[in-house]
């Protein structure tokens, strides 16, 4: 059996080299934490501010430009260490003796690992793992490790010397190292150049063989849902004694899932194999929304005669997936299809959720998985600039029904294919294919984040002059590795790509579209030009909450929409003049920073509304709509629909309405307009649905109904009649599409608010008793209101509420359910700028 002694204890830091180190870091040794990062232990220390508040991030680029190293010092004990099955290293049963290898999970990036003085290995990438043999240098008693990191950033610079520089989005050397992109700032991300000893690391003792690599295939074989597992493994080790005599016992590998089982014994010397499983009648692993996620213990184990030698398990899903680009009449198809159905992607993007991956426990995992399910999202994307996501993650993907989309980890700059980075790729894309075969969560590999399409338009070919730029990764490398190691899961070679090189790569009409033409440069009515087949990235910026602002910017004068701290959170080209545009387009102008809060909150929810309203509108030609983006990794100004410090904004709530299961939305067609119930559940969406023309006062006007009939996975559209098609004042009516029974109801109003003639908002606000932290708000209209929204995090940062973005009709309450930790002052309660809405901008009567 293996044994496994982690050395996450007794770790300290020091500085090693750097021109601008602070003398207070320069003179320490400063208890380090592993896994962990230098940023994270010098904070830890309280020898630098925390990064993410105020602009202290322009005050830490040294870090990213000095050398550490971590050292530790453990005791080895000749092998008897914890977990041990037969004890000890002395080959005392006189069969063989131990190996003892340093296993790294994850370094960040450029390390040079020494063992009482030798040194053992050397890496330079951030997305690989590494064993270095240590048997032979192992001390009984205190031994000392060492990890020393010399600069991400010099190493980078040094690489884009020697190489030639390439094409990159962004004014840093982020191509030119295997390590997280976003680390040296994004267009959402601060400049943070980690390193560190990222993921676990420690010995294992093994003797004999071990299992090097287990690589389950899994495909559902025929229409009755028959399985085959096939597992291939490679084995590590001689399988030999010490002294080289052959083993006394032959190697036996054995393979078990689902009740099936099966062995085979290995011939002298030989180093793979595969064990093929038939499972008759499984249930199958649906995405969430379309059935349950049974999962199944895969359990591989390496025997020597009755002795037990490693053993390895993961829970595996079965089900089929395939992507489904047939050319048309519209294009060409994009569309993910499991167990022979075709699955619209509701979709957000994933980045890294801390620019210190190693605080992202399961726990918050759980929580930022939990709020996008809870979104009724079923599809994530992994963009290509962060990491290959972790087990965690996977692991919670699997058990959720999430699908997800894992870009290959490129992204908005060419990389060079010469060596050393080439065979960097090479091993890294095979390491990490084979450590996610197993979920069932994984449905596609992208080649990369917009790098085609940067070659194609953003005037890569003239700088590059001939260099290389990655193109032989992501058309020859990359699906290579995915065809010969995970033959089932499809690939597709970047993300915008369009299936083929003469069409455009970012061509809507054909397969995976990234659409930023609408936030950078046009209004977000202008998604509806669009009749794309998957929509991979779009997004709409909005600030962070405002309790995460506040906790972020110390000083008061800072929460203004034109502030030194605001402008640092916001690394958007233009940002500002976007947002700005974007408002005077549909609101009136804010008079202050809570109504400029309010309002770009709240035209992020309604731009992104739009967005996936419209493309759900269009299935079965369209079927993906992915937004941009789910998180954030700080407080920022960002697309994200939950921010920095977890907090959901108005955009969160918008699209749980705009991604359920059934959706009625009102949409322009052929010059008027159309009522479309889009049902993406499981069972036949029926019902009357009323469609009323009002005055903006609640004054009937024009009255249409139909019936609906909408089978599972299809959608119904319906042209409205002119009489409630056309309004007789645009600037002052509306349309309401009511659902008899299940489904939300639908607005529509003909102009944008700032030339609506909305009355100014008038309604009853009284709190409802309820248990210990939770409140009851309950709003009675008595004018309509556009969009209330309560905000208790202004009061309480603890404080939720359950809904957002609420129209109510003259007449008509609605409820708020606030949890909070403290108790919240009623009067602040039912007032501005805690609850509001559009209409409150007006002046009171
Ligand atoms: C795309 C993404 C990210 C970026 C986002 C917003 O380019 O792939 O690189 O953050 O747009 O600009």
């Amino acid at each position: 059996m293996t044994s496994w002694q982690s050395l996450h204890e007794g770790w300290t830091l020091t500085a090693v080299r750097g021109a601008d180190v602070p003398e207070a870091v320069a003179s320490a040794r400063i208890p380090a934490t592993v896994p962990g990062c230098v940023h994270t232990d010098l904070l830890a220390a309280g020898l630098i501010p925390d990064p993410y508040l105020d602009e202290h991030e322009l005050t830490l680029n040294w870090i990213g430009r000095t050398d550490w190293c971590y050292e530790t010092v453990f005791r080895w004990d000749g092998g008897a260490g914890d977990a041990r099955d037969g004890g000890a290293g002395d080959a005392r049963d006189g069969v063989d003796a131990d190996r003892v290898e340093l296993m790294c999970a994850g370094l960040d990036t450029v390390a040079t690992v020494t063992l009482n003085d030798v040194e053992i290995g050397r890496t330079a990438n951030m997305h690989r793992s590494y064993r270095f043999d240590v048997g032979g240098l192992l001390r009984a008693g205190d031994n000392v490790l060492r990890v020393r990191f010399d600069s991400a950033y010099r190493h980078a610079e040094a690489e884009q010397r020697r190489l030639g520089d390439r094409p990159n989005a962004y004014p840093t050397p982020f191509n030119f190292i295997r390590k997280m992109a976003c680390n040296f700032g994004w267009d959402w991300g601060p400049e943070l150049v980690t390193a560190g000893i990222w993921q676990e690391i420690g010995l294992r003792t093994w003797r004999t063989a071990r299992l090097a690599e287990v690589r389950p295939l899994v495909t559902v074989v025929d229409a009755e849902g028959r399985v085959s597992v096939r597992v291939a493994v490679e084995l590590a080790g001689d399988g030999a004694a010490a002294d080289g005599a052959t083993p006394a016992a032959p190697l036996t590998l054995r393979a078990g899932v689902a009740g099936q089982v099966a062995e085979t014994t290995l011939a002298a010397g030989q180093r793979e194999a595969e064990l093929s499983l038939t499972v008759a009648d499984p249930e199958l692993w649906w995405p969430r929304g379309y059935g349950e996620q049974p999962r199944y213990p895969l359990t591989v184990t390496l025997h020597a005669g009755d002795r037990e030698l490693d053993a390895w398990q993961r829970k595996v899903g079965f089900r089929s997936v395939r992507l489904e680009t047939t050319p048309d009449e519209h294009g060409s198809a994009f569309t993910v299809v499991v167990n022979d159905l075709p699955i619209f992607a509701r979709g957000v993007n994933w980045i890294p959720d801390d620019c210190f991956p190693h605080r992202v426990t399961r726990q918050r995992y759980a929580r930022r998985l939990g709020q996008a399910c809870e979104a009724n999202v079923n599809f994530l994307r992994v963009w290509g600039g962060g990491r290959y996501e972790s087990e965690d993650f996977y692991d919670l993907a699997d058990e959720l029904g999430l699908l997800v989309g894992q870009d290959f980890l490129f992204a908005c700059a060419a990389y060079p294919e010469e060596e050393p980075l080439a065979g960097e790729i090479r091993a890294e894309a095979a390491e990490q294919v084979v450590r996610l075969a197993s979920h069932p969560s994984l449905v596609l590999w992208f080649g990369n984040n917009e790098n085609i399409w940067g070659w194609h338009d953003w005037g890569w070919q003239a700088e590059l002059a001939g260099r290389s730029w990655g193109a032989g990764y992501y058309f020859e490398l990359l699906p290579g590795i995915v065809a010969d190691l995970d033959p089932a899961r499809p690939y597709w070679p970047g993300s915008p790509w369009s299936g083929r090189p003469e069409i455009h790569p970012n061509d809507p009409a054909h397969g995976s579209t990234h659409i930023w033409t609408v936030w950078n440069q046009l209004d977000y009515l202008h998604y509806r030009d669009y009749l794309p087949r998957f929509v991979a990235e779009f997004g709409w910026q909005g600030p962070a909450s405002y309790a995460t602002l506040r906790r972020a910017i110390s000083d008061p004068r800072g929460l203004a929409e034109d502030s030194p701290a605001m402008a640092h959170r916001q690394k958007a080209g233009d940002g500002r003049l976007k947002l700005a545009r974007g408002l005077a387009a549909h609101l009136p102008a804010p008079r202050d920073f809570d109504d400029w809060h309010y309002l770009t909150q709240l035209n992020q929810a309604r731009a992104i509304s739009v967005g996936v309203e419209h493309l759900r509108s269009y299935r079965p030609i369209c079927m993906g709509s992915v937004v941009w983006q789910l998180n954030d990794c700080w407080p920022v100004t960002s697309w994200a629909a939950v921010d920095g410090d977890g907090r959901r904004k108005p955009l969160w709530y918008a699209l749980r309405r705009a991604y359920a299961d059934r959706l009625l939305t009102i949409q322009p067609r052929q010059g008027g307009l159309a009522l479309v119930a889009v049902n993406d559940g499981g069972t036949p969406w029926t019902g009357r649905v009323d469609v009323r023309r009002l005055t903006l006062a609640g004054e009937p006007r024009g009255k249409a109904s139909v019936e609906l009939s909408v089978p599972p996975y299809s959608e119904f559209t319906w042209p409205l009649p002119a009489e409630v098609a056309a309004a007789d004042d645009p600037r002052a009516e509306l349309l309401v599409a009511d659902p008899g029974g299940d489904g939300e109801r639908a607005f529509w109003f003909f102009a944008p608010d700032r030339d609506l003639r909305y009355p100014p908002a008038e309604y009853d606000a009284t709190l409802e008793p309820s248990q210990e932290g939770v409140v009851r708000v309950r709003v009675t209209a008595r004018t309509i209101l556009r969009d209330l929204l309560l905000a208790p995090d202004r009061l309480d940062p603890a404080a939720e509420v359950d809904e957002a973005l609420v129209t109510l009709l003259p007449g008509e309450s609605t409820t708020f359910t606030v949890r909070s930790t403290a108790p919240l002052d009623p009067a602040a309660l039912t007032t501005r700028p805690v609850l509001r809405c559009v209409n409150d901008m007006l002046p009171q009567p």
